[in-house]
Parts: structure tokens; C-alpha cells; sequence
């Protein structure tokens, strides 16, 4: 008779775990300002993954709280009631079944995601970074000029050369989500398309010595107007 209310419990409890996740997500906010088009479709696979994560998370916690309080023994030499295990079969079949749904969805949620970034290596302006022990380089192959921050244009397709003098580093700005390595030896390419003016930092991602905490440099987002004002002088 117990096991018939296992279904209502999980589903008010479940849903209240999964509610009370949702919102403190909302109210408490994991994520840095969204500042790019990349950012926006990175974003959308991680709250996918986000939705199907606290789902299971409040399925098994809600469950787990039944058996708790379901089969617990009411006296210290009693044993609780048992499960009724002629439904395991089920269960364990459904189980692996739905899991692998799952998995091989989530699997296509980032190929999908992952193709709409790098897919097209159209670019408005094209920008060389050039990373070394501990600083970061730019230049701008059109215009031949050097600079030591890294201006980019509001709405416009950047893309990102990167090259490393030394070791193996890593260019990441929060606010853009994506990040590339930087590898010796090789040229790798980074679409980036802002979307919010402001002042953001590259943090190199990747350990790469002694200085590698430090090494950070500087990017300004701009309207067209500042961005041309601001690159106006032969380097920067
Ligand atoms: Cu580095």
C-alpha cells in the first residue's frame, strides 16, 4: 500500500527541490555579464544542462527522502518494510534507457552549439593576439597596427588569431564565454562577435608558469565612433 504514494511524493517534493533550485539560480546569479553572440548560445546549451540536471538532482533527492521515511525501522531491532522489488526490472531498464536519451541529447546540444560557433570563419575585422610569458600582444593585420589593449567594435565579427611565443596559453574573457588555447607553432582561430560596450580582462587560461596569474591584459568594447577614435594612432 506504502509504495502507491510514491509517485505523489516525489512529484510535490521533487518539484518543490526543483522550484526552490530554480529560483535560488535566479536570485543568485552564477554567471558573468552576458557581452557576446557566442556568450548567448554557450549560455543557452549550460541552461539546458542546468534544467536537466536539477531535474534528476530532485528526482533522486525526492526519492531518496521516500525511503527515508518509508522504510525506516520503527523500533531499533526491527527491520524496515522491504521494497517491492517485482518492479525492479522495470525500473532498472527504464533507468539506463532514459539516461542514455539523455546523454546522447545533451551530446547533441553541444555538437549543435559547438557548430553554430566555429562554423563560420567569417570575420568584419581580424585581430592577431599574440600570447607570451606573461603578457598578451595585439595587432591588426589591415590597418598594420600594434597594440597593447585589445579595442574591439560593437556588433562586428572578430576574428581572433592566436599565437604563442613560449608555451601553451589560453585567451578567455568571462564576459565572452568562449575561450582557445594559444599553441606554439600554430595559428588557432576564435569567433567573437560583442555585444555590450564596456572594459573586460583576458585571463590567461591556461597554467603557464611562474607569472601566469598576472598574466592578463585589457579589452574595450566600443561604438563604432570610439572604436575608430581609438585606434586612430598609428599603435596603441
Ligand atoms: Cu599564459
Amino acid at each position: 500500500m506504502k509504495n502507491k504514494s510514491v509517485f505523489p511524493f516525489v512529484a510535490v517534493v521533487g518539484g518543490l527541490i526543483a522550484f526552490g533550485m530554480y529560483k535560488a539560480f535566479t536570485v543568485f546569479p552564477t554567471m558573468p555579464l552576458q557581452a557576446s553572440v557566442q556568450a548567448e548560445s554557450v549560455d543557452g546549451a549550460w541552461n539546458g544542462l542546468l534544467i536537466v540536471e536539477t531535474s534528476i538532482y530532485a528526482l533522486v533527492m525526492s526519492f531518496l527522502l521516500y525511503c527515508l521515511v518509508m522504510f525506516r525501522a520503527a523500533k531499533r531491532e526491527e527491520q524496515g518494510d522491504k521494497f517491492d522489488r517485482s518492479r525492479g526490472r522495470f525500473v532498472e531498464v527504464a533507468w539506463v534507457l532514459v539516461s542514455l536519451a539523455l546523454t546522447l541529447s545533451l551530446a547533441a546540444l553541444g555538437a549543435h552549439e559547438l557548430r553554430a560557433l566555429i562554423s563560420d570563419p567569417s570575420a568584419d575585422i581580424v585581430v592577431e593576439v599574440h600570447a607570451q610569458q606573461f603578457s598578451w600582444e595585439f595587432y591588426y593585420p589591415e590597418t598594420k597596427q600594434y597594440g597593447t589593449k585589445l579595442f574591439m567594435e560593437k556588433g562586428k565579427r572578430h576574428r581572433i588569431v592566436l599565437t604563442s611565443k613560449d608555451v601553451v596559453h589560453s585567451f578567455w574573457v568571462p564576459e565572452f564565454r568562449v575561450k582557445q588555447d594559444a599553441v606554439p607553432g600554430k595559428a588557432v582561430s576564435l569567433i567573437l562577435t560583442p555585444t555590450v560596450t564596456g572594459k573586460y580582462t583576458i585571463m590567461c587560461n591556461q597554467l603557464c608558469g611562474w607569472g601566469h596569474t598576472d598574466m592578463q591584459g585589457a579589452v574595450e568594447v566600443d561604438e563604432h565612433d570610439d572604436f575608430v577614435n581609438n585606434t586612430k594612432a598609428s599603435d596603441f
